[in-house]
């Protein structure tokens, strides 16, 4: 990042490594990071110490971390533009998650609909870690004094906790920490599962056919999208209670660029069959150079971690400027 030019909007988000990045990922966030770099100031960063708020296999994790690398950077993230680093690499992340959380109430972390979610899908490890999770997650924000967070529509409410806590932080102690916004894409902010379009498409998905993956091969692609559940009307048009058709028209359209209703018009008189063939179609092409990409780089593991070594080092010296006002600030002798 350079820092001789006009102060341009920081602007930082991260993903967990939590298993292969799907397609809601990508049209939810990762695509929004790529399009921000040449207007912002961009740092993003792997959220690894979130990923084992669920159960991790330890070889497993060790190859989801650098497949994620690998797999945000074929997106188009340009390390020469943006930072992106690895969260645990970074101890300030860990520090600053402390000192927030003793500033945030039990009742409002009891309130996030994502803890509600997790810990009823992994009731027998509902750990303090899940509970506290987007206290860390505000801690990442925070630490680097971000104006803008994209992210999908799923992440909203731990927005809202970040600019509470901010908020909050600031009234007592002066203006420590700048309020950040969320960023939510009009399309694709929240891609359903292709079986069950009730449910947002997830890395964890049990059910592999709803959940499209950024490496998944074209016929795979193709194949899940021939399966995705539509309805009985046999009409490609938006509308309530259409919740299958609705998603794969969302999709089609985050990635065509295409308005519902000119969807709506290209599919007249055609069937499901031909619908579903075009979405597949356009989604192979849209994640084609990036499987490309990847396999590229995956290659280079000297390369990857010459990135994230650099990037690294940097987001720690940019963190540490938050995290030492903020001790300074509550009365800890530095
Ligand atoms: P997990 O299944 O492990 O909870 P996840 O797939 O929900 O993971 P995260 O790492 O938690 O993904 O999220 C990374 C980013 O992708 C966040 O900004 C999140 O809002 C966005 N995102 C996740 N799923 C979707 C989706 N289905 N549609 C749109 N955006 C999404
Ligand atoms: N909690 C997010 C991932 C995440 C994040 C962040 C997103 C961790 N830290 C900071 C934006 C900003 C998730 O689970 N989707």
């Amino acid at each position: 990042m350079e820092n001789n030019e006009v102060k341009k909007d920081v602007v930082f988000s991260a993903i967990q490594p939590s298993g292969t990045i799907t397609l809601g990922n990508y049209l939810g966030a990762v695509r929004n990071w790529v399009k921000m770099q040449d207007e912002h100031s961009c740092i993003y960063a792997l959220a690894d110490l979130h990923t084992i708020t669920v159960r991790q296999q330890t070889a497993v994790m060790r190859k989801n971390i650098l497949d994620a690398y690998a797999s945000i950077m074929a997106c188009g993230i340009d390390v020469e533009k943006s930072l992106f680093f690895i969260q645990s690499h970074v101890h300030t992340h860990a520090e600053l998650a402390w000192l927030l959380s003793c500033y945030t109430q039990f009742g409002e972390l009891s309130r996030m609909t994502q803890f509600k979610d997790k810990s009823a899908k992994h009731a027998d490890n509902i750990n303090a870690g899940l509970f506290t999770y987007p206290v860390l997650m505000a801690g990442d924000i925070l630490l680097y004094q971000a104006d803008k967070v994209p992210v999908g529509a799923d992440q909203k409410q731990h927005i809202e906790l970040t600019r509470d806590i901010a908020e909050r932080f600031n009234g007592l102690y002066g203006n420590v920490f700048k309020v950040p916004e969320g960023f939510i894409p009009k399309n694709g902010a929240r891609v359903m599962s292709l079986q069950d379009p009730t449910k947002k498409m997830s890395k964890s998905d049990e059910n592999v056919n709803g959940c499209v993956h950024l490496l998944d091969p074209p016929e795979v692609i193709m194949k899940k999208f021939k399966r995705a559940v539509t309805d009985s009307e046999a009409c490609v048009r938006y509308a309530e209670g259409k919740d299958g058709v609705n998603n794969l028209m969302a999709i089609y359209s985050a990635v065509t660029g295409q308005s519902m209703e000119q969807i709506e018009n290209e599919f007249a008189g055609k069937g499901y069959g031909d619908f579903k063939t075009a979405v597949g179609e356009a989604v192979i092409e849209e994640l084609r150079p990036i499987r490309e990409k990847y396999e590229q780089l995956i290659q280079d593991k000297g390369y990857l971690e010459e990135c994230y070594r650099k990037a690294d080092e940097i987001a720690l010296k940019i963190s540490l400027r938050t995290l030492n006002k903020v001790k300074k600030k509550i009365g800890f002798v530095l």
